[in-house]
């Protein structure tokens, strides 16, 4: 049984270490992942499997198709239940808590995958970015439509905590902003849960490019 992995993915042409949580993780023999087209996942010896966490290297051809994986471990009782990860163009940034606060908002460079979640209820997450008088950045937020729990809102703000006016388009219960940047400067991606609520099973994926870049390399659906 497989609870978590993290990160949430990672771009092509790199690897990077994976933990997976769950259990009888001491016992693994195999990893799958399906399709395995340009990706490659091996057992880390170091540090060593536990009962409960296990670290798996995944390296990704920079060719690999630009799509999600799905991760099976296979031990004496079975194979386990999927997780998924994505292989993406851009570096995909995980988040740190807190994030919670203006101050506290985490910093990434454009164009990104953020990953992260809220993990408890009325929980709040910054993303701080920087963008060029009149540049253009879509964020696109991939969580209800992939099962997640979360209803989000995504809102830009200045570096003042002033509310900066978007372009909205629904996905479903998830969205795609366009934010068109009034001024140079550092700006702050917030995400929450409209109703306020969070926990297991609240995470999110959000694609953060600058237009024309994005609309090129990702079908926006
Ligand atoms: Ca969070």
């Amino acid at each position: 049984m497989l609870d978590t992995l993290r990160p949430g993915g990672v771009s092509r042409g790199y690897e990077a270490l994976f933990i997976l949580t769950g259990e009888h993780l001491n016992e693994v023999r195999e990893i799958l992942v399906l399709s395995d087209t340009g990706v490659g996942a091996v057992l880390e010896k170091t540090p060593p499997p536990s009962a409960d966490t296990l670290t798996v290297r995944i390296t990704v051809a920079p060719n690999a198709p630009l799509a999600e994986r799905e991760l099976r471990v296979v031990t004496p009782h079975g194979i386990s239940n999927p997780m998924r990860f994505l292989i993406g163009p851009w570096p995909v940034v995980e988040e740190t808590e807190p994030n919670n606060a203006v101050d506290q908002s985490q910093a990434f460079t454009l164009p990104a995958t953020l990953h992260g979640a809220l993990q408890v209820a009325d929980d709040k997450d910054a993303y701080r970015f920087k963008a060029h008088k009149g540049q253009r950045i879509i964020f696109e937020i991939d969580s209800a439509r992939r099962g997640s729990l979360m209803r989000p809102v995504m809102e830009i703000k200045d570096a003042k905590g002033t509310l900066v006016p978007c372009e909205l388009q629904a996905l479903g219960l998830d969205a795609h902003l366009t934010f068109e940047a009034p001024s140079a400067g550092d700006y702050d991606l917030w995400i929450r849960d409209s109703r306020g609520q969070g926990g297991d099973g609240f995470e999110y994926r959000i694609r953060a490019g600058p237009v024309p870049y994005l609309e090129s390399l990702v079908p926006l659906g």
